[in-house]
């Protein structure tokens, strides 16, 4: 709403500490959305609606790598790449790892809209804007509406799934988090200890019950820990970066993942040291599949929050 903006603009010259200031489309690139609020700020690539910085008092949480695709040709490293219709590879489909909706372009809804607490942005996708290689190989009609709200001091990113066809499909989802780390042997990732995961780095993938209170990296990790307690606050420390407490809703299961050396230099778009500079703490629903019915709608997200 043009008014209100001139309204909050005027309002911000006699009252700094409230000051709020939306900056819906940098100028220099129409494919991305730019977002402040206070000293906090965002942005989102169309790409995916794909976050790839958040910062709060000019501290950059969130890992985006020197080697990240930007021009669409491929998701982009880092960020926050949402995975949408199913996580990784699954049997019963041949759409590529981690499904479509990081490699569509989105589009943005209303302009972002300003309170004196928030901004928020909303971005939305549906079959037609699926690359039509990939919308084959998953032909449901579906509306995905996400939504980005920044504060001062947290970072809510919200998914809604809707089924718009007649019959019932399922799915899985997840908030592929990169967070940025100076050196990633300094990071412990809080609040998962006694959930169960599966090690998808070790031979045979075989389950086991988290007994650390702190998940560290000292080798490749790649762990899905299933049912976390929603309630449960998933908090990455040690980053260098300032801790970063992950509230989830409707999202009960937490992958933590780093590639470490041989995969770091085995993915082209990843520099080969990058592995210490990012863990992934990814909130999302993927142990189990979400079925949902014509009409149906399911609604999941996380707030990140600085501690
Ligand atoms: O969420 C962890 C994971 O599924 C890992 O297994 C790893 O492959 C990672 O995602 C990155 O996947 P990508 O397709 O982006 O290379």
């Amino acid at each position: 709403m043009p008014g209100k903006f001139m309204n909050r603009k005027a309002f911000c010259i006699f009252n700094l500490t409230l000051c709020v200031f939306a900056k819906p489309v940098d100028a220099s690139n129409p494919a991305k959305v730019l977002l402040s609020h206070g000293n906090a700020s965002v942005e989102i690539y169309l790409f995916g609606a794909t976050v790839t910085s958040w910062k709060v008092g000019g501290v950059e949480k969130i890992f985006l790598s020197k080697k990240a695709h930007l021009d669409g040709s491929k998701a982009i490293r880092g960020g926050i790449p949402l995975v949408f219709p199913h996580f990784g590879t699954i049997p019963t489909s041949t759409l590529p790892q981690h499904g479509f909706a990081r490699v569509s372009t989105w589009s943005r809804l209303d302009p972002p809209s300003e309170t004196e607490t928030a901004t928020s942005v909303a971005f939305t996708l549906s079959p037609r804007a699926v690359p039509a290689a990939l919308a084959a190989k998953w032909p449901h009609a579906f509306r995905l509406t996400y939504t980005v709200t920044l504060t001062t001091d947290t970072l809510t990113t919200t998914l809604k799934v809707e089924n718009t066809a007649d019959v019932a499909w399922e799915f899985t989802s997840l908030l592929h988090t990169y967070f940025a780390t100076r050196g990633v042997a300094h990071v412990g990732v809080k609040g998962l200890e006694g959930a169960s995961f599966v090690d998808k780095v070790a031979e045979g993938a075989p389950r086991a019950v988290e007994s650390r209170t702190a998940v560290i990296v000292a080798g490749e990790v790649d762990r899905v820990y299933e049912g976390v307690d929603d309630k449960a606050e998933v908090t990455v420390t040690g980053t260098g970066h300032g801790d970063v407490v992950v509230h989830r809703t409707n999202l009960p299961d937490v992958v933590v993942w780093n590639p470490w050396t041989d995969k770091a230099k085995a993915m082209a778009d990843f520099g080969d040291d990058e592995f210490d500079n990012m863990i992934c703490v990814e909130a999302g629903s993927v142990a189990k599949f979400i079925s949902l019915q014509p009409g149906e709608t399911w609604t999941g997200g996380q707030t990140l929050k600085t501690a």
